[in-house]
């Protein structure tokens, strides 16, 4: 008896750990090396380089070099200012993730991201439903969101709540979009994580993706307080995710500077909670069948 379970244990933990299924990474640290620098190349699980998006404005975009400020050695320093008096100015940075990945499986990104802008001062130029930062996955490269987004992350200003994007109690704080797979983006489309986007300070993040009920869970620390969330809906009507980390921001008037800075991007796959389920279930069975507790 307990030789069978621990025959099939083993055969199962082969199985689970087997290369395609659990085991792949992509990730960005911009260490340096052709692939991961910036712009950098495809390779190592990624499909291309970092691709910039800019509408009507100046984007830079610098590798920090053996900076710790993010608490993960280099890092990627972006700042954009609108070019036009008249018009808004976009700009994003963009990635499509896609070696080792299974798209249509489960599977989880982290990031590290610090707002390196004044947008809460009585000077702020973060005002208006034409400023804002933006965090998400779309089918094509672009500097905001747009309907065919999965997963949304942002920080919006009074403006937004004006406009009907958020409510007013999201005004400056961290929101995450919660839509019905074919949304519309509104307030009532929207998470207050009660998450204060703070200049200067680094937030972690995870955003889980689970296709098959096409949602996203997400998780958000600062080192204190954390937000989670489960079932939180796409915005795409699509059946899948496009596979594409994109960081992004608008700006409204020639005053106005987004400034950020991101790190430890870290895209896995992860275990199907079936999966957990009969690992966990192999684990209390085991233990039964050697007379072991715990
Ligand atoms: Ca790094
Ligand atoms: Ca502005």
């Amino acid at each position: 008896m307990k030789s069978r379970w621990f025959a099939m244990a083993v055969s199962f933990l082969m199985v689970a750990t087997a290369p395609g299924i659990v085991a792949a990474e992509v990730i960005a640290e911009f260490t340096g090396t052709e692939v991961d620098s910036y712009p950098g190349m495809a390779g190592d699980g990624w499909a291309d380089a970092w691709t910039p998006v800019v509408t009507r404005g100046n984007l830079t975009a610098a590798v920090v070099e053996s900076g710790d400020d993010l608490g993960s050695g280099n890092y990627l320093d972006i700042a954009l200012t609108p070019t036009s008096a008249t018009q808004t100015g976009a700009a994003s940075v963009s990635r499509r993730y896609y070696d080792g990945i299974e798209l249509a499986q489960p599977h989880a990104i982290e990031f590290k991201y610090r707002i390196d802008e004044d947008i809460t001062g009585s000077g702020s130029t973060f005002a208006t439903s034409n400023d804002r930062y933006q965090l998400f996955d779309t089918a094509s490269d672009r500097t905001t969101a747009n309907a065919t987004c999965s997963w949304i992350v942002g920080v919006y200003a009074t403006g937004a709540k004006d406009a009907g994007y958020i409510s007013e109690a999201m005004i400056g704080h961290w929101v995450v979009f919660d839509g019905t797979n074919g949304s519309d983006f509104v307030a009532a489309n929207q998470v207050d994580t009660t998450l204060v986007a703070q200049p200067g300070v680094v937030y972690d993040f995870k955003i889980t993706i689970d296709p098959d009920s096409r949602t996203y869970s997400a998780w958000i620390s600062d080192g204190t307080a954390t937000f989670s969330q489960g079932g939180l809906g796409w915005r795409t009507t699509a059946a899948s995710v496009a596979g594409r980390v994109q960081f992004g921001c608008i700006g409204d008037t020639l005053a106005d500077t987004r400034a950020w800075s991101m790190d430890a991007i870290k895209i896995t796959q992860v275990p199907e909670p079936s999966m957990l389920a009969l690992l966990a279930a192999l684990g209390a069975a085991g233990a039964l069948a050697t007379g072991k507790k715990g």
